[in-house]
Formats: C-alpha cells, structure tokens, sequence
C-alpha cells in the first residue's frame, strides 16, 4: 500500500483575469505576468510543504478559474462538486471533476442550491459554512445532507461586508482560529482560541493551513507576529494581484490527503 499524500490541485492564471467577479473590492489594474509569478511562488510553497501539487492548465473563458477552492468541498470520505453562487463561474468545476475523481467519490449540489467552497471552513468534524451571496440556505442544506452520514455536523455561520466566509474566518490549529471580527461575529467560535486580525489589516483573516503551519499574503506583517505568538510558523507569499480579483491563499487550491 501507498502511503498517504498530501495534495493540492491548483490552476493555472486565466489570461483574462481582469473581467473577474468582484464584490467587496474596487476594481483596480492587474499585472497579468506578476499574477503568473505570483501563483508559480505560491505553487512552490505548496510543494516546500509537502504538497504534491497538480496544476490544472488555465481557462481564458473562466476568468475566475484560478480560484479552485470555489468549485469543490473535499472531506475524508467523499468530494462534493459545488454550484458556485456566480452563474460566471458555473463551468469551472468541469475539469476538475475528473481529477479529483482519482482520490474521491464525487457528489455534487444541484439547483437551486448554490455553495462556494470559499464559505466553507472545517474544522475537525465540525463544517461552518458562511450565510453569504454566494451560499444559500439549499446549498447549505444540500452540503449537510451529503456529509450527515459521514459524521460532519454542518452550521450555517451569518457573514457581513466580506465575500466569502474564509474572508473572516480560518483555523490556524484544531483548537484555534484567525478573525476578522468586523465580518462575522466571535460567538459563532465559542469554545476556540481566537486570534484576531490587526486592525490595519483587514484582509488578513484568510490563512491556508498545511499541517501546523499556516501560508498567508505576505502584506500582513501586523498579523503574523500575532500568529506566531500563538506558535504557529508563518510561511508568507505575494499575491498582491490575486488580491485584487478578491482572491487570497485559500482559495487558489483544495488540500487534502490523498488516502486519509
Ligand atoms: C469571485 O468573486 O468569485 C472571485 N473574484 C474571487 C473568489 C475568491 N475565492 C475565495 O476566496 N475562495
């Protein structure tokens, strides 16, 4: 038997970026060939933690594509192909559907349930899934259903003046988390250690977790010596130009074990 690997599915920078969804984000020039080296350096972090990192080739009819957190919810047991909130970004699950097949059973939500995988934040047993534009209450109601049986207790969390949920909140360990208080209310994580952001920092709540540390944009000094008070190692990269198509570190992969 093999053992088990980490891995990260990841896709190329669509040429056509720019036309990307925004939401909470003024739209501002984006440095297309920076974009790129941008998410080749953020591939490598991936990999210099241990990642087995597939990239999937760019779509120019997706100019959202990077983004492949949006298009699926991978737990232990099954992958579930999402139905994003954007009708733009309906298409994007199509091929990476046959790649996540490798390592999961795939589910999927139907209409008229929406989700985005950026709302959905697990923790252990324990899925929150942002109340958001993106993710009604069918999707969510959908999601619970399918991961029920798996042992998932699935929660609607209400978010406010941020996209996704992951925009808010993420894990930094099992029992800690990173919040952007303005966006969700603390309460939602009684019982956790909270981390809060730095006020001068308010994007800095999205943090990707691999192992016991964390990636996370490198414009977020303030943050970090927070997080690293809290021991957890920071590995810092530039996305300044994801950032500005409302992107961050979750959302540019899905992670997951390959056979837990
Ligand atoms: C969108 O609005 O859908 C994209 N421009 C950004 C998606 C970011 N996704 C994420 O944080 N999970």
């Amino acid at each position: 038997m093999h053992p088990s690997s980490l891995i990260a599915i990841t896709r190329d920078v669509s040429p056509s970026l720019a036309a990307c969804e925004l939401s909470f984000v003024e739209r501002a020039p984006i440095d297309l060939d920076r974009a790129v080296e941008q998410h080749r350096a953020y591939r490598s972090a991936l990999a210099a933690l241990g990642c087995e990192v597939h990239d999937l080739p760019a779509q120019a009819e997706f100019p959202d594509a990077v983004f492949v957190e949006d298009v699926a919810i991978v737990v232990d047991e099954i992958a579930v192909m999402t139905r994003p909130g954007a009708p733009s970004r309906r298409g994007e699950g199509a091929t990476v559907a046959p790649l996540l097949a490798r390592w999961r059973s795939l589910r999927a939500i139907e209409a008229p349930g929406t989700l985005d995988g950026g709302d959905v934040l697990r923790i252990g047993r324990r899925v929150c899934v942002g109340e958001s534009a993106r993710s009604n209450a069918a999707g969510i109601a959908q999601l619970r259903a399918l991961l029920a049986p798996h042992g998932y207790t699935v929660q609607g969390v209400p978010i406010h003046g941020c996209l996704h949920l992951k925009s808010a909140v993420t894990a930094l360990a099992d029992d800690t988390v990173l919040v952007q208080p303005a966006w969700v209310d603390r309460a939602a994580f009684a019982g956790y250690r909270i981390v809060e952001v730095d006020t001068a920092e308010e994007h800095a709540a999205n943090v990707l977790r691999i192992g016991d540390r964390v990636i996370s944009p490198a414009c977020f000094p303030r943050t970090h010596a927070r997080i690293r008070v809290a021991g957890v190692e920071v590995v810092a990269v530039d996305v300044s130009e994801l950032q500005k198509a409302e992107g961050a570190v979750t959302c540019c992969s899905l992670v997951f074990t390959s056979a837990p």
